[in-house]
């Protein structure tokens, strides 16, 4: 069975229609890196430590890898989990799936082996990237346990000092082509078309594990290139990728995707780590970074303590992922000495951006607009009646760089999608009189802790297996560190006096799960309120203990 039998397409009027309009243009990803090569050359495109990497040799090395990968049997359609800290090693396999269309599935460097065994099956994954281990984890180790209860996978790829028997050393796979032109004439002629899945993002999740997202080569090049007219970015930009750079906000929001096609730089830090990043920024020059609201208070808490920071480079720091409150929103501008631009997006597409330029109560108010002319957006009520203008409902969205459905996911697209093909987003939003929308809440069932989100159900679920545990609700709690921490409320069965919280972390540990959905406390009560339909109400609880 091909990648295409799971995907949900755009119907082919809307289709035609988004080429026409030219938000589809029919360019590949490795196109777009091509193009830019072709416009930049030797201009620095890349910075990772003491690694510089100019455009053209982003491409050519691209192009090596490529032809590396597919001697190695990977090809069109083949999925490949990837699972790499920010390195340049990720870039260049980022660009080297696409000029052979071998579909990366965009890994967190936090999950394990619970969620890449999920990733593997779900898409048959034929190989996997990691790192040989960052801070102390064995990453190659996890590859390989993942590898061996999979019938699917095939290569183990790793980066780094430590390449075990039997794995393949990426680096050792990334040349120069004696004759790039050759090479790259090739490669164009095996490349995939537009409209073919360029990479899978991953769903926060609302239910059990996370959703595999199809972006197509045509819809996310829409979505950097639309993004990167709107910031404004151009040759002199210099991108600082903080956050995990296979995430939608740092990849292509404008992140480092909207950086090369506008001829600019992308430094890589390791961490959002406050002291790195400030001495990266004022190394690098670094004019634009983005961060989730966590990490941009952990930035001023920094430049505070140590105002000998120089960030005078600084022009913007873009802020997204979680609610920014207005309060951190107003100390940017004094504290950072740049400019603020609320992201309000989701990996399954809508980008909003407050504009560049607009009003304090704009940009500290308000999550943004919609990026794009030909983006939908409806608001309503729990009958999908369109609520009146200015009043809280329900977020529904179609447009061009949107999903029509998530990867082999039938069911849960029927409870996702509306029959008219919108997104129904969990995001409780409403109109602001500017024009832009403000973010109010969700019904979606999950926890945004600092920007990452956990289903509120798969943590549940996992605290069900202990045989202490009668009954368990998952709630976010306001946490002045994270935004959202996760608080599991716990009925003991019988005979069961007591559990602690390392109990569960431990369990967690044991069962293969990223730390980021270990909960951070823990409740036990006699019983869990319920609501008059008999569920049980968190909405109550999160009043009680929050
Ligand atoms: C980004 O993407 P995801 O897929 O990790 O999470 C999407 C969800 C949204 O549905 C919303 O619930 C929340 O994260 N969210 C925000 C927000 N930005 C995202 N809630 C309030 N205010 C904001 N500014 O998080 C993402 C993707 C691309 C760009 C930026 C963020």
């Amino acid at each position: 069975m091909g990648v295409a039998d799971g995907l949900a397409d755009w119907p082919e009027d809307v289709a035609k229609r988004y080429r026409d309009l030219g938000f589809w243009n029919g360019m590949t990803l490795g196109q777009y890196l091509w193009q830019s090569a072709e416009l930049f050359g030797d201009k620095e495109a890349l910075t990772d430590g003491d690694v510089r990497i100019s455009y053209r040799e982003l491409a050519v090395l691209s192009d090596g890898l490529a032809e590396g990968l597919s001697e190695r049997g990977l090809g069109r359609e083949d999925c490949i989990v990837v699972q790499l800290p920010n390195c340049w090693e990720f870039v260049v396999l980022l660009f080297a799936c696409a000029r052979i269309g071998v579909i990366p599935i965009m890994a967190l460097p936090g999950h394990r082996s619970r969620e890449l065994s999920f990733f593997v099956e779900h898409a048959g994954a034929k190989a996997i990237a990691v790192p040989d281990e960052i801070r102390g984890f064995d990453h190659q180790a996890m590859a390989w346990e993942v590898a061996k209860q999979s019938s699917t996978l095939g290569d183990v790829f790793v980066v780094g000092e430590n390449i075990a028997d039997g794995s393949v050393d990426l680096r050792g796979l990334i040349a120069s082509s004696a004759d790039p032109q050759a090479l790259r004439g090739r490669l164009d002629v095996i490349g995939p078309n537009s409209n073919e899945v360029a990479l899978f993002l991953l769903s926060g999740g609302t239910t059990g594990l996370p959703k595999l997202i199809p972006r197509s080569h045509d819809d996310y090049g829409y979505n950097f290139r639309r993004s990167a007219e709107v910031c404004a970015f151009n040759p002199n930009t210099v991108y600082l990728v903080a956050l995990p750079a296979s995430h939608n906000f740092p990849l292509a929001c404008p992140g480092l995707l909207g950086a090369f096609y506008s001829g600019g730089r992308v430094v890589l830090a390791r961490s959002p780590e406050p002291e790195h990043c400030m001495n990266l920024i004022a190394k690098e020059r670094v004019t634009v970074a983005a961060g989730v609201p966590a990490v941009a208070q952990r930035w001023m808490d920094a430049k505070q303590e140590n105002p000998s920071y120089d960030l005078s480079s600084l022009e913007l720091i873009q802020v997204g992922g979680a609610k920014m409150a207005p309060e951190l929103a107003r100390k940017v501008r004094p504290v950072l000495g740049c400019a603020l631009q609320q992201v309000f997006g989701m990996a399954e597409g809508l980008i909003n951006y407050t504009e560049l330029g607009a009003s304090e109560l704009v940009t500290c108010d308000t999550q943004g607009r919609p990026m794009s002319p030909a983006d939908e957006v409806l608001i309503v009520d729990d009958s999908d009646v369109p609520v009146p203008a200015g009043e809280m409902g329900q977020l529904l969205t179609r447009g061009p760089y949107t999903l029509r459905g998530y990867y082999r996911a039938p069911e849960h697209n029927a409870r996702s999608f509306t029959e008219d093909g919108w997104y129904r987003t969990g995001d409780v939003v409403r109109w602001h009189p500017s024009g832009n929308l403000v973010v109010e809440g969700r019904t979606k069932d999950l926890i945004n802790r600092a920007g990452e989100k956990i289903s509120a159900e798969e943590v549940e679920n996992l605290i069900y297996r202990l045989p202490s545990v009668a009954q368990v609700a998952a709630i976010a709690l306001p946490d002045d560190r994270f935004g959202e921490r996760t608080c599991v409320v716990v009925v003991l069965r019988d005979g069961y006096p007591n559990l602690t919280l390392e109990e569960i972390r431990g369990a967690m540990k044991d069962f293969g799960v990223a730390k980021y959905k270990y909960p951070d406390q823990l409740v036990t009560v006699e019983s869990l309120p319920v609501t008059n339909v008999g569920k049980i109400d968190k909405a109550l609880l999160r009043k009680q203990l929050g």
